[in-house]
């Protein structure tokens, strides 16, 4: 018999350890985990099922949606308006907030996600994941606006990740460190397997889209030619570089070996302030590298310390190993 620490059981004894907790949050989480096997199954059968390629329609980001994104959506949306634990729900394929329908009753939380992150790659069966992001709904709110999501990332309860690849994984923290399980798909349970995950404070590995680079602000131009220039230039060592296209399995990769990602400000649109999205990117991936140890900036302020405007707001990434991104930061200062 296998003896594995499941997910459920792990988030019970974390649950201990709140006074006064309920249960609740520990019910949501199970809600937020069942999506993410309902779409790691999706996923993982692709075209048997007919989930690849693109749906007709567009996101408010003005992207063109995969089938498999408004899937996801659904998903997530169906597995977690039911229970009880949320006031509304966030989504980067929603135009606007997601009221939890009156036929159900509310919570007290606020769930805000990336339904399938770096979707782009799922045509050519390459990573891709789910980002979510926890919230206390504010009290005495019933009917959240948009107003009561738009709350720095340091509220966040809870931040986390799945990863649909070789294997999937689930990746966690409540602000008691950080996490990671595998989907044991025999019992469809996802098992402890990457206990206090740290992100090491140095690292050769640097991810960024390099296409954009004549855009890129003079900091980062500067940080990355230092890399390229290698043992011969102004670092004295030899980097490598990733690109993956999506975020959740680079952020894994930095969790898993130390790395910087960057998806920094450029000029190509001058009326975007980044790519990312801050409320359900940034701020959940910011809450994991730091909670693993790691760092997270825009290159002038902490990710996690920013007074949102808007639900779909983008900002610069700068993320990973704390001597790296503080070396960008440093930069951005000169
Ligand atoms: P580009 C995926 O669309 C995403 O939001 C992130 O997951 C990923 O890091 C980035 O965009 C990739 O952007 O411009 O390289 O396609």
């Amino acid at each position: 018999m296998y003896n594995g620490v499941t997910v459920t059981q792990f988030i019970i004894e974390e649950q201990r350890r709140l006074p006064g907790a309920t249960g609740d949050f520990t019910s949501l989480l199970n809600d937020i985990v069942t999506a993410c096997k309902v779409i790691s199954n999706g996923v993982n059968k692709g075209a048997l099922i007919g989930v690849l390629g693109t749906a007709e329609s567009e996101n408010v980001q003005g992207e063109t949606q995969k089938k498999m994104d408004i899937i996801a959506n659904d998903v997530v949306i169906k597995s977690n308006e039911w229970a009880g634990h949320l006031a509304a729900m966030a989504s980067e394929e929603e135009d606007d907030i997601y009221p939890i329908p009156a036929r159900y009753p509310k919570g007290k939380y606020l769930l805000l996600f990336d339904p399938l992150d770096g979707s782009s790659n799922i045509d050519v069966n390459i990573s891709v994941g789910t980002i979510f992001s926890i919230l206390r709904c504010p009290d005495g709110v019933t009917e959240p606006t948009k107003e009561d999501f738009l709350q720095p990332g340091t509220e966040q309860v809870c931040a986390g990740y799945a990863l649909y690849g070789p294997s999937t994984l689930l990746v966690l923290t409540t602000g008691n460190g950080v996490n990671g399980f595998t989907l044991d798909r025999d019992i469809g349970e996802f098992i402890l397997t990457n206990p206090n995950m740290t992100v090491p404070a140095d690292t050769r590995e640097f991810a960024i889209n390099t296409s954009n680079q004549r855009f890129w602000e003079e900091p980062v131009q500067r940080y990355v030619d230092e890399c390229l220039a290698g043992k011969e230039g102004a670092r004295g060592e030899e980097f490598n570089m990733r690109w993956v296209a999506s975020m959740v399995a680079e952020v894994h990769r930095i969790l898993t070996r130390g790395g910087i990602f960057m998806y920094p400000k450029d000029t190509k649109d001058p009326s975007k302030a980044g790519k990312l999205r801050l409320m359900y990117e940034a701020n959940p991936m910011s809450m994991i590298v730091e909670q693993a140890g790691g760092a997270s900036s825009t290159g002038r302020e902490r990710i996690m310390e920013m007074k949102p405007n808007d639900i779909h707001q983008r900002v610069p990434v700068i993320l990973g190993s704390k001597n790296e991104v503080e070396r960008v930061v440093s930069y951005h200062k000169d």
